[in-house]
């Protein structure tokens, strides 16, 4: 990535991280710490690696994009109004009753959205089924599937895991998003999941490691996945949770607290109200 193009999205990064501080203030309720975490990953993704096209959602060699971890909606939503999926005045329509932008993603509202999601756990057999079917079509796509770290503690993603071992499902990249930090309070506390890419390499996978906020980073471990073949690859991108707002870092408190007035007006000023 040049350098040019790494500050291009730093700056929308942050001009995100602000519009998502505004929606979330506006409708007193939703997700700030898990979308926040989630930043750098989604944006990459859809505004520098991923083959979609906002003015042609089904497109059939599109890449898939599958946000496992649904609580971060927010962010997948304001990256397809940039992509034109939809106007960018529909933002304002977060998470209320009969709008096309739900609290969790909902496949049959919202254009771009591959697969509804919010019960944690179902995106990455979902993916790898996406990613075998465009294989089987002889397509060239990839499918990305991400994921919360609290979220793998679910049963039935180590179902997919060997799944996608055994089909060998290169064209499905999972990324983690490793924040240790899950709803109730750490990783440590409420569910230790000990050495998590010595579990993934041990259920088969490619394991790779990057800066989950370093946007160039996160494109060169999305290479070095796409050039692993006969395995699929998993990125575990270190994050933090509530990332770029200090107050929100790190804390569980805010995986889905509403932000009042003084918190609002303390964030726009650490974000420095980004346009
Ligand atoms: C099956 C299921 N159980 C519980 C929940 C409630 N829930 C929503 S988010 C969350 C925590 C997820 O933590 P993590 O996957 O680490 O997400 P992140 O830190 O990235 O926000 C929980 C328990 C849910 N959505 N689905
Ligand atoms: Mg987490």
């Amino acid at each position: 990535m040049t350098k040019e193009r790494k500050e291009e999205l730093e700056a929308l990064c942050l001009r995100f991280r602000n519009e998502l501080i505004d929606l979330l203030h506006a409708i007193q309720t939703g997700h700030p710490g898990g979308s926040l975490s989630a930043c750098e990953i989604i944006t990459t993704l859809y505004q520098d690696v991923m083959n979609v096209d906002g003015a042609d959602p089904n497109k059939e060699d599109r890449d898939h994009f599958v946000l496992s971890k649904g609580h971060a909606a927010p962010m997948l939503y304001l990256n397809l109004a940039e992509k034109g999926y939809f106007p960018k005045e529909e933002l304002k329509t977060l998470r209320q009753i009969n709008s096309n932008l739900q609290g969790h993603p909902c496949v049959h509202k919202t254009p771009g959205v591959e697969l509804s999601t919010g019960p944690l756990g179902l995106g990455l057999s979902a993916g790898l089924g996406m990613a075998l079917a465009d294989k089987y079509k002889g397509l060239d796509s990839y499918t990305y599937v991400l994921m919360g770290d609290g979220e793998i503690q679910e049963g039935g993603i180590w179902e997919a895991a060997m799944s996608g071992a055994k089909f060998k499902v290169d064209n499905c990249i999972a990324i983690l998003d490793n924040n240790g930090v899950q709803l109730d309070g750490t990783l440590e506390e409420i569910m230790p999941m000990g050495d998590i890419a010595a579990k993934w390499a041990a259920f088969g996978w490619n394991v790779i490691k990057c800066d989950g906020h370093d946007v160039s980073a996160i494109e060169d471990a999305i290479e070095q996945a796409k050039a692993c073949k006969g395995q699929p690859s998993i990125i575990i991108a270190k994050t933090v949770k509530g990332k770029g707002i200090d107050f929100m870092e790190g804390k569980n408190t805010w995986h889905g607290k509403a932000i009042n007035d003084e918190d609002y007006a303390k964030a726009k000023a650490i974000l420095g109200g980004a346009k």
